[in-house]
């Protein structure tokens, strides 16, 4: 299987690739799914959601775009580009763009408004809690060359409680090659001293956030794995703001769809930038 991350190759290799840990078994005993999530660094929860309500979500989405943008003969639940970007289409997630009224609209908050996503929050931070405001959708497709670089989430929220759980859910299937999330090993673990070095090399000298655009260079410098599933429809991820995190390319038709979103305690301060809906020149 050929794999990429921001149009760099990175060889899928046991040496350099392992899977993700399932947790769905724990989800009814909060003290071991607390523990996993600090041993791990992160949940991998399959089927925690139900597939058909989030291919609804993928469908309403994609339902926004002008015809065209989707193959002949597909539906917007499918998600299947045809290689033609509209002209004209606002840049993505700006106003205008199709991803920036979703994020504002009723089906994004309803969809997220289920008690499953706040509740497993609610355990996990062992405390009410408040999801914050600003939640991300994510949209990749084929030859966009776009994916989420190698970073901790806490370099992007460090103005607030650094208590902080994100969830990220992929809106319609998401294996390797559609652009999946991967995990770097036990890397929540690692003091930002471990992978400062790295930053110099990043493909973006202005923002010393990102770690780096260049994951196998990411593995073999920190001698750990990135951390791999074939995601479905209705799975859901969860991690802690320290650890290693970056996606794949999309290189299929199918488009890559998710959702980011993190919780605090109800009681913590949250970085004020993330008090606002998302949209993707919004600086933050
Ligand atoms: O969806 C992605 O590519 C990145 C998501 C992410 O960084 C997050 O959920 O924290």
């Amino acid at each position: 299987m050929k794999l990429s991350s921001n149009a760099v190759p990175i060889t899928f290799s046991s040496e350099l690739f392992a899977p993700l840990r399932p947790s769905a078994d724990l989800v009814s005993d909060p003290a071991a799914l607390r523990e996993r999530l600090h041993e791990d660094g992160y949940l991998y929860l399959p089927g925690l959601l139900g597939r058909q309500d989030v291919l609804r979500l993928r469908g309403a989405y994609f339902a926004r775009f002008p015809p065209g943008y989707l193959a002949a003969g597909t539906g917007p639940e499918d998600g299947i580009f045809s290689g033609e970007a509209p002209a004209g289409l606002p840049g993505y997630g700006v106003a205008g763009h199709p991803a920036h009224s979703f994020v504002r609209g009723t089906a994004f908050a309803r969809f997220l408004a289920t008690p499953k996503l706040a509740g497993l929050a609610a355990t996990l931070l062992d405390a009410p809690v408040t999801m914050l405001p600003r939640r991300i959708l994510r949209h990749f497709h084929r030859d966009s060359g776009l994916a989420s670089r190698a970073h901790i989430d806490l370099d992007y929220m460090d103005e607030g409680s650094p208590r902080v759980v994100t969830q990220w859910i992929p809106v319609g299937d998401c294996p390797r090659e559609t652009g999946g999330l991967v995990y770097l090993e036990g890397s929540h673990r690692l003091g930002p001293e471990a992978y400062e070095p790295l930053r110099e090399s990043a493909d973006r000298p202005g923002d010393r956030r990102p770690i780096s655009h260049d994951l196998e260079l990411t593995a073999r410098i920190l001698g750990r794995r990135w951390l791999w599933a074939d995601f479905a429809a209705g799975d859901v991820m969860v991690h802690l703001p320290r650890i290693i995190h970056a996606s794949l390319d999309t290189t299929t038709d199918t488009m890559r769809l998710s959702a980011d979103v993190r919780f605090v305690r109800a009681d913590d301060t949250p970085d004020p930038r993330w008090l606002r809906p998302w949209a993707a020149d919004d600086g933050a």
